[in-house]
């Protein structure tokens, strides 16, 4: 008789000739997307039934049902990311896409997920939250070999408890992460959970961070913390597609932090509630009302709030640096400096210098310079009211009383009702502040005058 741990050996041997050989292998067919748009929820076609999420910007990933099984294919490969329009990414990825789908499946599914490796070098795929027999964990060198190029691994095990989980490599970590390997995983719960809401809306994202030279394609991935694409799920801001919602849905918003740094989501016009974490969800008594919370390094955060104020209502990283694109950091502040008549002097030798910040940096916003090739504005996005000078961990919840129960589509910007919103008033117009005052220094601690292309990021100082 053939025991389970021999058919695994032996379909990790067969699979070593590639995946071209699936069907004879009797693996499922990948599943590859190549667009970044939010796919509509994947109804399940069989199995316990649930309901499903939205995956901003993503999809989730189809399986096939065989023997009681449900068998995913995972396919580790290079992929091309649009990240924001102007802006697009050669990264790493699955099926086709940075971040990978999503995997949903229900407490108590036996799951079973073959994971073929198109990459370079080997990887293999850490199921990040999961209860899992410690061989199907996922750390190379500690649990399993490493999957080497063109090998096919195969992973089994029972989704034991509810919750939002990540997946991502376990092998050359630090470069395959920075490179945009990673993907969410949701388990439902079988029936009623009593600390698990039925909800209307359910959606799901995770915190990435890129650092790519303007004008350039892959990200530097041994950047460490002044990364320059702030995203949520591989897009950055006005990339990010609108959470679109029916007034009085409950909302649930589950998000993953794989960056290197904190993100304290915040949400305008409502309070929420954590009600769970990757160690599952919060019991009731347990939970407060919040409108930010910080997502630390290797989190989940699972937020929820009925949605009961119409509007469109920004939803953010708090952090300011994170609502920009590509910028320098090393760029000093201009913000009271008078620069008449110094911008003609300059352009004797530098052309094409433009002052700047010398009144704050909206001007960044409103400018249309020429920027390098495949770069996002730093400050960017266009409202109903004028610029937004946002740009990252940036997009918009949009309560409307008629949109549709399961509708995703965009409704468009809000119409506030007559006399409801912040408008000028006839008022005495205020003097504009006048420079001010050099504070008097000795000569010899007079800075050196450098002068940069703002946008630019820093080393492509001119
Ligand atoms: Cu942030």
């Amino acid at each position: 008789m053939i025991s389970r741990r021999h058919l695994f050996a032996g379909m990790a041997a067969v699979s070593a000739t590639g995946v071209a050989r699936a069907a004879l292998a009797g693996l499922p067919e990948p599943v590859i997307r190549t667009t970044a748009g939010t796919a509509a929820p994947l109804l399940p076609p069989d199995g316990r039934p649930y309901q499903p999420v939205v995956t901003l910007n993503g999809w989730t990933l189809p399986w096939r049902m065989r023997n009681g099984i449900k068998e995913f294919h995972l396919v580790a490969e290079p992929v091309q990311r649009e990240i924001a329009p102007d802006c697009t990414a050669r990264l790493w990825g699955y099926n086709g896409q940075s971040p990978g789908p999503t995997i949903e499946v229900v407490e108590g599914d036996r799951v079973r997920i073959y994971v073929t490796n198109r990459l370079p070098e080997h990887t293999s795929v850490h199921w990040h939250g999961q209860r899992l027999p410690n061989g199907m964990d996922g750390v190379s060198g500690l649990t399993q070999p490493a999957i080497k190029p063109g090998e096919t691994f195969v992973y089994e095990f029972e989704a034991r408890r509810p919750g939002t989980f990540m997946y991502h490599p376990h092998a050359d970590e630090m470069t395959q992460m920075a490179m945009g390997m990673m993907g969410m995983w949701i388990t439902h719960p079988k029936g009623r959970h009593p600390h698990i809401a039925t909800v209307q809306r359910d959606f799901c994202f995770l915190l990435a961070s890129y650092d790519i030279d303007p004008g350039s394609y892959t990200p530097r991935i041994m950047t460490m913390t002044d990364f320059n694409l702030w995203t949520w799920n591989s897009r950055a801001f006005p990339g990010i597609d609108t959470l679109n919602v029916r007034q009085g849905d409950r909302v649930r918003i589950r998000v993953g932090n794989l960056t290197m740094t904190n993100h304290p989501i915040h949400l305008h016009g409502h309070e929420f509630q954590v009600t769970g974490t990757d160690g599952g969800p919060v019991p009731p008594s347990a939970r407060w009302p919040e409108v930010t919370t910080d997502i630390a390094v290797g989190q989940m955060r699972q937020i929820e709030f009925v949605a009961d104020e119409p509007g469109d209502w920004a939803i953010h990283c708090h952090k300011s640096h994170h609502t920009m694109n590509a910028m320098g950091h090393n760029v000093d502040t201009l913000i009271g400096v008078d620069h008449q008549g110094l911008a003609s002097r300059i352009n004797r030798i530098i052309p094409d210098y433009m002052v700047m910040g010398d009144k704050g940096m909206a001007d960044m916003g409103a400018m249309a310079m020429p920027l390098p090739e495949n770069t996002a504005p730093m400050m960017t996005g266009t409202g109903p009211h004028g610029s937004l000078e946002m740009g990252g961990m940036f997009s918009v919840i949009k309560v409307r009383p008629d949109q549709r129960p399961g509708d995703y589509s965009d409704p468009g910007w809000y119409r506030a009702p007559a006399g409801t919103v912040a408008h000028r008033v006839a008022a005495p117009e205020a003097p504009a502040p006048a420079a001010a005052p050099a504070p008097s220094a000795p000569a010899s601690s007079a800075p050196p005058l450098r002068v940069r292309k703002p946008g630019m990021h820093e080393g492509h100082e001119h």
